[in-house]
């Protein structure tokens, strides 16, 4: 699935959400792009699992279409 998170600015944000989405899936793989803002993950979790897993961490995603 892909992200678009607007209020992830830097890589401390980046790590943020990083933690908190391997914090539920220790085997998901993340490519996180701050400059587009973008956050592509293989998760065998669902998506709204995801969403509400990187909301907690403080962030606003939304769902690439
Ligand atoms: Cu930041």
């Amino acid at each position: 699935m892909e992200l678009k998170v607007k209020d992830m600015s830097c890589g401390g944000c980046a790590n943020s959400i990083a933690r908190a989405v391997i914090g539920v899936d220790p085997a998901a793989k993340l490519d996180i792009d701050v400059t587009t803002k973008t956050v592509k993950i293989h998760s065998a979790l669902p998506p709204e699992r995801l969403v509400a897993v990187i909301e907690a961490a403080g962030f606003h995603p939304t769902v690439n279409a």
